[in-house]
């Protein structure tokens, strides 16, 4: 694989500008690339559901199909390999391995998909990253109230059981959740991801049980799996006011309580802050005794998803954080709108080990979306990820210049994927798929990376 000679400007960053210990992988999840929606025993999930609602999803896809990673694997797998990464984040489905949510005994066939996946990933010398919930419930769970209700807690620490057990012995590296923001808050309160309820106090309490099952899973898996190291996964924004006036910065520092301290500071061992539960009020979530103790259980990593910087302006009367996100103009923007910045990586990344110091940081998603195009030679000349790639690894390696503990970077995404609401019109690969064949190309970033990785 070579990069394209019109690349050679962005190569001004190196591999060996990092740590020879660096991780280096990308990151996928179950519903979004597995497809085999039917097979094997897997029950429905929420996202199973929330598709087949008109209206929900933008193209009307779903994930039946999807890149057929369930078949594909070994392909996927080569892929991996290919482009020189030496770890790979993939996400576990529970409803493949307890279809009704709970049971007495989990569903072996889909055991042995993550068995086999697991084994395809060492032979090729990567390191498995395993998510546990990336989003995917069992519907039969969401009919019982979801995460709303507290038994689901219990639901996922049996589930969690019963895949650490079974995969212990080889991966070795867990993520409780990926971005509890968006499974409380998009699909609770927005209502635009499934399960597409809008509540806002449900939402909170959904959050609350999420964290919860984070901290009460450390403990069981740790038990488990000899050597694991365990954490969670946040979507994380700098925040900034979009004026120096006084009502702007205090909005800024509203906002964030909402999008940021809301989960770390918990997580960190300082409770929820008292300045967001004064806003909520009536709308703050029902704790019990233990549960900020469970929570606050020192984790081995913080996996850090960025995307995207915030500017926030003061508006009285808007949600209880009375702030709007406010769209700065002449910014780079990505073709979902966000704005491109990878300053904004290093400036988070840096605030969040000094205000927090979780100790070891990975950067567990980072990628963007273009409107790529297969040309007629057969070529995907995403000039646009290649750079954002280019200069998001600079920007990891400021933060490692202030003192980050930055210890690895997963590319989001290995392949083109169902990318939720937006179905497929959005592309976040490395690689480009053609789902009507399901055939796999690698775009210019795919090359890049791996021109990168190679030195
Ligand atoms: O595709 C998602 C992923 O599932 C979670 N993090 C953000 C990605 C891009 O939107």
């Amino acid at each position: 694989m070579t990069a394209p000679k019109s690349f050679a400007g962005m190569l001004a960053i190196h591999r060996t500008d990092f740590p020879a210990d660096f991780r280096w992988g990308c990151s996928t999840s179950s519903y979004q690339i597995e497809g085999a929606a039917h097979e094997d025993g897997r029950g429905e999930s929420i996202w199973d559901r929330f598709c087949a609602t008109p209206g929900k999803i933008r193209d009307g896809s779903n994930g039946d199909v999807a890149c057929d990673h369930y078949h594909r694997w070994p392909e996927d797998m080569e892929m991996a390999k290919g482009l020189g990464v030496n770890a790979y984040r993939f996400s576990i489905a529970w409803p493949r391995i307890f279809p009704q949510g709970v049971g007495a005994q989990p569903n072996a066939q889909g055991l042995d998909f993550y068995s086999r996946l697991v084994d395809g990933m060492l032979e090729r010398g990567l390191q498995p990253w395993a998510t546990l919930y990336h989003w995917d419930l069992p519907q039969a769970l969401q009919d019982q109230g979801g995460w709303v209700k507290r038994d689901t807690v219990d639901a996922y620490l049996a589930y969690t059981d019963a895949v650490t057990r079974h995969l212990g012995d080889r991966v070795k590296h867990w993520i409780t959740h990926n971005e509890p923001f968006c499974s409380a808050f998009l699909g609770h309160h927005e209502g635009n991801h499934a399960p597409g309820i809008r509540d806002h106090a449900a939402a909170l309490q959904v959050c609350h049980h999420l964290l919860l099952s984070h901290g009460r899973a450390f403990p069981l898996i740790k038990r488990n799996v000899a050597d694991a190291k365990v954490g969670i996964t946040l979507s994380l924004h700098p925040i900034s006011p979009a004026t120096q006036s006084a009502a702007d910065v205090a909005a800024a520092v509203r906002h964030d309580g909402t999008r940021n301290r809301w989960f770390l500071d918990p997580l960190y061992g300082r409770g929820y802050p008292a300045d967001v539960l004064q806003m909520l009020g009536k709308l703050a979530p029902t704790v019990q005794d233990g549960d900020l103790a469970a929570i606050a259980t020192p984790a081995d990593f913080l996996g850090v998803n960025y995307y995207f910087p915030e500017t926030v302006a003061d508006a009285p009367g808007q949600g209880v954080t009375q702030s709007r996100i406010v769209e700065s103009h002449d910014v780079e923007r990505t073709a979902f709108g966000w704005e491109v910045s990878p300053q904004g990586m290093t400036t988070l990344l840096d605030r969040v080990h000094r205000d927090y110091a979780p100790g070891d940081i990975y950067l567990t998603e980072n990628g963007s979306t273009w409107d790529d195009q297969m040309l007629p030679d057969g070529t995907v000349n995403d000039a646009q990820r290649v750079s954002y790639l280019a200069r998001h690894l600079g920007a990891a390696k400021q933060a490692m210049a202030l003192g980050v503990p930055l210890k690895g970077y997963f590319y989001w995404s290995l392949l083109d994927n169902f990318e939720w609401a937006e179905g497929y019109i959005r592309r976040f690969g490395l690689a480009w798929v053609d789902y009507a064949t399901q055939k796999r190309t690698l775009k210019a970033s795919g090359h890049w990376y791996a021109n990168f990785l190679k030195g």
